[in-house]
């Protein structure tokens, strides 16, 4: 099978990327990247040689090179977006332009090319519940995003259903919960949290704290992933979910200070994200019946070996804050 992954040089695609080849060594990955800011190629330095590996550096919203790069593949797997919910909320154009332009493009491609197309979708789309209640979100969930960020994917989600109904693509949608794990870009509460206390800083808690995430660890969501493309029913949507329940992120600062075996006086709590979804949790039920999906790693575990990893590769994470980063793709291939 011939993939092509777009947005493979971020957190989630390199992950899947990683474990695609190693999982599936017969098949071939294009990985389709703009490499923005949250694109770093050192994320991928083990798989560079491999040659069941490309990499083709454009942008999704481009009609032209997506159609060139999509008519020699059989699947492609959507993970470029703009990701991240604090940077939605100072300039929501990018969010607008890649997650919803950019998936139209991509469906466009599927539809003429007759390709499977996996979208990678968030939780967020179903907006907020409330603190304490029992409630999760299923695939019925209706759904009410609540920030520029979540508001864009469920728009690309929207376009996914309108595309497989009337056009009828073949297509799945998956709405994942918080991931977390090795290469996370140290904008994101987890790596924030890791590297701020490696470095001895201030760890910035918004709010109250009391916020509440689900946590999957970013193999699992690779392997659900994977089961659904090669299990899942075309047409339909998957919630995918972790193994914590109802931890919130002043508990999750306090595992990772324990961890590292310092102190609480390095939380610093710091004003509040405008329209901070209050709690996340996903039944992932239907994926288990389905799919046979089950996360198989424990959060205080893989936490601490997330935390491992980046005090093994602080390099990486430096590289990332000192900006050096982005210096990789013209020294690996090149000036563009
Ligand atoms: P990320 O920000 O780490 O990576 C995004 C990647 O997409 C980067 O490599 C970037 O260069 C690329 N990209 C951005 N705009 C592009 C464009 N116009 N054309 C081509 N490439 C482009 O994101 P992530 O955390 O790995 O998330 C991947 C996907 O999973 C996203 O669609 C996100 O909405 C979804 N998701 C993430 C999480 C999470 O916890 N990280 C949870 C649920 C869903
Ligand atoms: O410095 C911080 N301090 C803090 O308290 C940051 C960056 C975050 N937080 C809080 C906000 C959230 O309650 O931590 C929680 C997690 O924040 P993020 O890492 O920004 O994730 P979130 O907003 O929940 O969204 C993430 O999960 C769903 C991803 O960024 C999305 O791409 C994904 O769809």
């Amino acid at each position: 099978m011939k993939l092509l992954v777009t947005g493979g040089a971020g957190f989630i695609g390199s992950n899947f990327i990683r474990y695609w080849l190693h999982t599936h060594p017969q098949d071939e990955i294009i990985n389709f990247d703009k490499i923005t800011y949250a694109g770093n190629l050192e994320n991928l330095k083990d798989i560079e040689g491999n040659k069941n590996y490309k990499l083709v550096r454009a942008d999704i919203v481009n009609h032209d090179v997506v159609r060139t790069v999509a008519k020699d593949v059989d699947v492609i797997v959507n993970f470029a977006a703009e990701s991240h919910v604090d940077r939605s909320i100072l300039d929501s154009s990018e969010f607008v332009r890649t997650n919803v332009l950019g998936t139209q493009v991509l469906l466009e491609a599927a539809k003429d090319f007759d390709l499977r197309f996996y979208h990678i979708s968030t939780d967020e789309v179903f907006g907020s519940l409330a603190l304490g209640s029992k409630e999760r979100f299923n695939e019925q969930t209706p759904y009410d995003p609540r920030s520029p960020y979540s508001a864009s994917k469920a728009a690309s989600d929207h376009l996914v259903r309108a595309y497989i109904h009337t056009h009828g693509i073949d297509a799945i949608i998956s709405n994942c919960a918080n991931n977390f794990g090795p290469y996370q870009f140290p904008e994101k509460f987890i790596p924030v949290t890791i590297t701020n206390i490696l470095e001895g800083k201030k760890i910035p808690v918004y709010g109250d704290g009391l916020y509440v995430r689900e946590w999957l660890y970013v193999e699992d969501h690779c392997r659900a992933i994977d089961l659904m493309i090669n299990k899942g029913t075309l047409g339909e949507t998957y919630c995918i979910g972790g193994m914590t329940q109802d931890v919130n992120n002043l508990e999750v600062v306090k595992k990772i200070l324990k961890i590292l075996g310092k102190g609480e006086d390095m939380i610093e709590f710091v004003k509040d994200r405008p329209g901070h979804d209050r709690r996340y949790a996903i039944d992932w039920s239907k994926a288990k019946r389905e799919l046979g999906y089950e996360p198989q790693h424990d959060f205080d575990t893989y936490l601490a070996k997330t935390v491992q990893w980046y005090q093994d590769n602080q390099e990486w994470w430096q590289h990332i804050k000192s900006g050096e980063y982005k210096n990789y793709y013209a020294t690996q291939y090149g000036n563009e």
